[in-house]
């Protein structure tokens, strides 16, 4: 199967999988559940569930247990978006092509959502999942909650709104990075291996990968967002030069920033050497990300 087909497969059986586990817009309150369905559904690449999945095949994972975690990390991911786009945080009007959630519905509504989808995947990666034992799924949850958290994602964003107008070198950009993206890029991947076979050797190389996944992801938003258009974009270009907010591309420099990223796709790859050609799905994501457009 070639990387587009399985990408698809990946992306349908992830929005099937989210559909079910979001709440019905006919159930009370509707309001909100139709404004959670509005910030998950229909739109968004899906990367941190393929990366889930990829990394869940080097280990032999079953693929509908992969759906769950899949779910509980790209919930977050959501949630973080919703929040993110908050008047109090980055005031964006545009995500995914749409209206933000605020704009749609109501600040007071995106902040309930934002805190909605949060424990909704919570409940999801808490529930009965078959042929893990339950002391790894506590891990997993633990893994989940700590990525996301004031250690992780949230912590990441806090350095991100501190940073507006401040000039930060690159260890400090590094740092802000690896919290507010990479965290839970990093969860996606590790909670994918967690459902299959993976040794503790095995985690730490994937570990590895997963930092230089992070990293990259993030060197190549700055670079979209300097270069690329709104529309391509499906959220607002240019806001990180508007808002004052350092980035690799203000401190490096476009040359620099790309130069950087063809590094850190390298070293993703030597990362992956270990597993040979079961980590094929993982090479290619590392390609995906960094000839992504929007
Ligand atoms: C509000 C707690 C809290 C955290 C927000 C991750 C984050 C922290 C904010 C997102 C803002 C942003 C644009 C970050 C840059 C990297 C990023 C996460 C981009 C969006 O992710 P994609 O490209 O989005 O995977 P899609 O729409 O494809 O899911």
């Amino acid at each position: 199967m070639n990387f587009p087909t399985w990408m698809a497969g990946v992306q349908q059986r992830t929005e099937a999988a989210l559909e079910t586990t979001l709440p019905s817009s006919e159930l009370a309150p509707g309001r909100l559940h139709d404004a959670m369905r509005y910030s998950v559904l229909g739109g968004g690449k899906r990367v941190r569930p393929l990366l889930c999945h990829a990394a869940g095949a080097v280990f032999g994972a079953d693929s509908s247990v992969l759906d769950v975690p899949s779910v509980a990390v790209e919930l977050i991911h959501a949630y973080s978006l919703v929040h993110d786009d908050l008047p109090c945080m980055d005031d964006d009007v545009l995500r995914r092509g749409k209206p933000t959630c605020h704009v749609e519905f109501d600040e007071a509504t995106a902040l309930l959502v934002g805190d909605a989808l949060q424990t909704q995947a919570f409940n999801a990666l808490s529930k009965h999942l078959p042929g893990i034992a339950p002391a790894r799924q506590l891990d997993m949850l633990n893994l989940l909650a700590t990525a996301s958290g004031s250690r992780g994602m949230a912590g990441g964003q806090a350095i991100d709104l501190a940073a507006v107008g401040q000039q930060l070198t690159v260890g400090e950009l590094e740092f802000m990075h690896i919290h507010k993206t990479g965290a839970l890029i990093r969860a996606a991947v590790l909670l994918g291996a967690h459902c299959g076979e993976a040794l503790p050797e095995a985690m730490e190389h994937l570990g590895r990968y997963a930092n230089r996944i992070g990293l990259l992801f993030q060197v190549v938003d700055d670079i979209l967002d300097a270069e690329a258009s709104t529309a391509t974009l499906g959220k607002t270009a240019g806001k990180d030069a508007a808002a004052n907010k350092p980035t690799y591309v203000s401190i490096l420099g476009a040359r620099e920033a790309k130069a950087m990223s063809a590094k850190l796709r390298q070293d993703a790859h030597d990362a992956l050497e270990p597993f040979g050609e079961s980590a094929l799905r993982l090479h290619e994501l590392a390609d995906f990300i960094v000839a992504r457009t929007f």
